[in-house]
């Protein structure tokens, strides 16, 4: 359990605090209160007689069990929840009339899902998809939730697609394979036939689809929202988290690998940072444009598929979230959260963007079924922190005891209320935006450059991340059976950069393409990630150490490493513990067995006098792979000539060095790069 709930509750906490129940301790009871004497032998006829239908608690504990699973997510279903507090650095009141942003001193309760879109709710962390942040604000004037992916686009411009596009990105309906990946004919096949999709799919091919945590991606609401203040006066405003750890990503061979060695990794790096204290930090960012600039840009601001380069229009960082809490309960919380970009508080307002308006509508209907009826605002999780009164009644699970005959508007019985609130008391008004049009089934002109800012995103990229994105395109493209999908593939992406095109027609067997090209220079520095925050705090080490290392001076640098945030781990030949040579003990993490390189950020390597060859095979291999994925390794003692030894001594991102205090200090800005991508490594 961690600090937080030590200290004092916030709202939604103490809300929270009213339903939790610890059996720890208990007589076990049924579900009615019953004391049971027996939980672990039905009631039969006779010890090898047949089991009697009178045995209550039997055919309840069974009936319960057998209901226990409800629908997972039509997409989003894989994902991990954490709770944290948000606090605005300045009074919004220019923009906004939302409370929750004005007043810095306030601390706003929220409630963050972190989720791949695709896989299934049992499906690995580290596929390369799209991640969603969804986030609760339990405000004062009821919830509001900005529900965000890590990618600032979409696939499509109008939401009718969207069905369209999650059936061709699921696994294939006639054998259900694959799970929780893009690389198949279907997805594919609808990339070429649906070429809005261009500007997105150049997000998923490049490593913002596989991040290294949740607490290291960008979160994007991709809609333009509306800000609205006091005076009624409206401007455009896209959301934005920018993580303050920066966003980084793994590499395609290390995700693969995770994916097997610990499905987990994500929500296991969540959980344990927060249960240490390494509490995640995302600041809210917000790019205004003013009502009378709508139609300045090159593009429509209305449309999913475009970002406003944050150097055009720059992103002003308005407040803090801080992650503080673990969930008690997966089910309780993390399942049972219902999020709904149509849940928003006086001061946000929606926009005619296509793709946003069909939102407004999914979320609520697709929560009716997973949840089972119309009552789950009222499961602990949903419930807001302010009290909610209107005429809805009844409905399955309905927990609110609505006292009085009158439960219709308007009524005299009741004084007529509850009333609708005025303005100034706080109601709701919609923005009075003016609209006037035909009836029709269409889509505006300027949503028809679908590759621009595809091609704006390519530019923006830094020579390894190009060749990430074209090593992803040969990847999933030599995973789709239909030469004549990849080759409309080729085509399309030609109108992004031929280049790229041609590049991954050659390891596609493709064709080169016929024509395409694009004339965009522009580049967008924002949109690399070689411009993020850089720090090693919170980054794991391997430590790769045997019985008889060099005592003192090994817990020096250890301790060193930790406090500089850093996260070493002992990996040695057994558990247990192991002692130095001058009786300095270590308590082992890990063995060879349970250890992988990729699950590491960097390895510091110390040795020893290892028994077993099999162990110096092994650690040769882990640092090798650690080597090939250009992580940061340094090494002392007799890790030192060892690495010298095996050739990696002279190469960029390896830190040898015999003065430990230069050692440390070396070694941990060489993890804060993230990668050494200078470094020569043979492939990848
Ligand atoms: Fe969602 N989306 N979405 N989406 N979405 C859902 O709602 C939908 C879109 C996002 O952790 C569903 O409760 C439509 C964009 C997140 O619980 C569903 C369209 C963005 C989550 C749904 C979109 C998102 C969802 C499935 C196109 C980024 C997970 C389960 C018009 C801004 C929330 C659920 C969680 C979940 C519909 C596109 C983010 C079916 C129709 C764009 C983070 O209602």
């Amino acid at each position: 359990m961690s600090d937080q709930r030590n200290g004092d509750r916030n709202r939604k906490d103490e809300q929270l605090e009213l339903f939790r129940v610890n059996d720890k301790g208990k007589k076990l009871t049924t579900n009615q209160g019953l004391k049971m004497s027996e939980d672990e032998f039905s009631l039969k006829a006779g010890e090898r007689g047949p089991t009697l239908m009178e045995d209550f608690h039997f055919r309840e504990k069974l009936t319960h069990f057998d209901h226990e699973r409800i629908p997972e997510r039509v997409v989003h279903a894989r994902g991990f929840s954490a709770h944290g507090e948000f606090q605005v650095y300045e009074n919004m009141k220019k923009y906004t009339k939302a409370k929750f942003l004005q007043d810095p001193t306030k601390k706003t309760p929220v409630f963050v899902r972190f989720s791949t879109v695709v896989g299934s709710r049992g499906s690995a962390d580290t596929v390369r998809d799209v991640r969603g942040i969804a986030t609760k604000f339990y405000t004062e004037e009821g919830n509001y939730d900005l529900v965000a992916n890590n990618m600032p686009v979409f696939f499509i411009q109008d939401g009718i697609k969207f069905p369209d596009v999650v059936h061709a990105i699921k696994p294939e309906p006639h054998n259900e394979i694959p799970q929780a990946s893009s690389a198949h004919d279907t997805f594919w096949d609808f990339v070429a036939n649906n070429q809005e999709s261009a500007h997105m799919v150049m997000w998923l091919m490049s490593d913002r689809a596989i991040p290294r945590s949740f607490r290291m991606m960008e979160g994007f609401g991709v809609h333009t929202f509306r800000f609205v203040n006091e005076r009624g006066k409206a401007h455009f405003v896209k959301f934005h988290w920018k993580p303050k750890l920066g966003a980084h990503s793994l590499i395609w061979e290390e995700a693969q690998k995770i994916s097997g060695v610990d499905p987990d990794y994500h929500r296991r790096d969540l959980w344990e940072n927060i249960e240490k204290g390494n509490y995640p930090e995302f600041e809210l960012g917000v790019q205004i444009i003013r009502e009378e600039e709508e139609f300045k840009f090159g593009f429509d601001i209305l449309d999913s598929t475009k970002i406003w380069p944050e150097e055009d229009v720059p992103v002003h960082l308005i407040g803090k979230m801080t992650l503080n809490r673990n969930v008690d309960n997966v089910f309780a919380e993390n399942e049972q959260v219902a999020f709904h970009p149509g849940h928003v508080v006086p001061g946000i307002d929606f926009t005619n963007d296509p793709l946003l308006q069909a939102r407004l509508f999914s979320y609520t209907d697709t929560q009716l079924i997973r949840l089972g009826g119309p009552n789950f605002h009222e499961i602990p999780i949903n419930r807001p922190v302010c009290p909610f009164h209107n005429n809805q009644r009844d409905g399955y699970h309905r927990q609110t005891i609505n006292v009085g005959k009158v439960s219709y508007h308007k009524n005299s019985l009741a004084g007529n209320t509850p009333t609708p609130a005025s303005v100034e008391e706080g109601g709701f008004e919609h923005y009075q935006e003016k609209v006037e049009g035909k009836k029709v089934r269409a889509r505006s002109e300027s949503f028809k450059d679908h590759f621009s800012q595809a091609t704006l995103f390519w530019n923006s990229m830094s020579q390894p991340e190009k060749q990430h994105i074209i090593n992803a395109f040969s990847f999933e493209l030599q995973k789709v059976k239909n030469r004549w999908v990849r080759q409309q593939v080729v085509e399309m992406f030609a109108n992004v950069s031929l280049e790229l095109a041609t590049t991954f027609a050659k390891n596609i067997g493709a064709a080169p393409p016929k024509g395409g090209g694009s004339n965009v220079v522009k580049s967008s520095p924002a949109l690399s990630q070689m411009n993020t925050n850089k720090t090693a705090v919170t980054r794991k080490v391997a430590v790769i150490v045997t019985e008889g290392f060099h005592g003192s001076e090994i817990k020096f640098v250890l301790d060193r490493l930790k406090d500089n945030g850093l996260q070493p781990e002992i990996i040695s030949e057994n558990l247990g513990s192991i002692t130095g040579h001058d009786g300095t003990e270590l308590e082992v993490d890990h063995t060879m067995l349970t250890a992988d390189s990729v699950i590491f950020d960097a390895v510091y390597i110390v040795r020893g006098s290892a028994k077993s060859s099999r162990y110096n095979k092994d650690a040769s291999q882990f640092v090798y792979e650690a080597f090939q994925h250009y992580k940061t390794i340094g090494a002392t003692h007799d890790g030192k000539s060892w690495l010298e030894e095996e050739g990696l001594g002279q190469s960029e991102g390896v830190i040898l060095n015999d003065n430990l205090e230069v050692f440390v200090d070396k070694f941990v800005n060489g993890i804060a790069k993230h990668r050494h991508w200078g470094r020569q490594v043979d492939a990848y």
